[in-house]
């Protein structure tokens, strides 16, 4: 899909805990950056992650990758649903394992409230495997709603995490 819009830098969380976490994530970037209307990616370092939610589950690998693009939020929404699906996702266990987790994290300054997407995203603050990753990519004076990331980054203790590539 391209369309005309002016470019919007986004950030997209990717997560994974079931069949090769790792190649998960890199074969997830590689779609992602093989989209239309999708220029200048950077991948954070990976990280392995204790699960948030239930305990019963393998630990997650985690990512954040920065995009411009000139898709719309939903229309990105729609291509990760396609690449999270491409990958065997089956949606079952809210916060339960899954092979793929691919979440729109900020859209530029768009703050989105509508049935199917909502930006940013409602749990990024208070998630250290999303804010050390971004943390590696983003500036620190990025704001995610009323906070700056620094602010946030402050407040989250890395318990769990570990760095697992450069
Ligand atoms: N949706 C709304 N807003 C967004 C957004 N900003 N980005 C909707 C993407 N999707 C968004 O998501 C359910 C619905 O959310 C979608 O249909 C979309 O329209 P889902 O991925 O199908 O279901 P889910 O996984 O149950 O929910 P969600 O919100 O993705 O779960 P979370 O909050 O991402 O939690 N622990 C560690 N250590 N690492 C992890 O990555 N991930 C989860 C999943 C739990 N624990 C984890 C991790
Ligand atoms: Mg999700």
């Amino acid at each position: 899909m391209i369309d005309s819009q002016t470019p919007v830098e986004a950030y997209i969380g990717l997560g994974s805990n079931l069949d090769n976490p790792v190649a998960n994530l890199h074969s997830a970037y590689q779609a992602i950056c093989a989209l239309n209307s999708v220029t200048s990616p950077v991948l954070s370092p990976l990280y392995s992650s204790k699960p948030v939610g239930p305990q019963d589950q393998p630990d997650y690998v985690n990512a954040v990758l920065r995009i411009n693009t000139s898709l719309s939020a939903q229309q990105l929404l729609t291509e990760l649903q396609q690449i999270e699906n491409a990958h065997g996702r089956v949606r079952n266990i809210r916060w339960g394992a899954r092979t793929l987790d691919l979440d729109i994290l900020l859209f530029g300054n768009e703050v989105i409230n509508d049935t199917n997407l909502i930006v940013p995203h409602v749990e990024m603050a208070n998630r250290g495997f999303v804010l050390y990753p971004l943390a590696d990519i983003a500036p620190s004076d990025l704001q995610i709603g009323q906070s700056s990331l620094a602010q946030l980054l402050a407040a989250c203790p890395a318990d769990g995490l570990h760095k697992i590539t450069e």
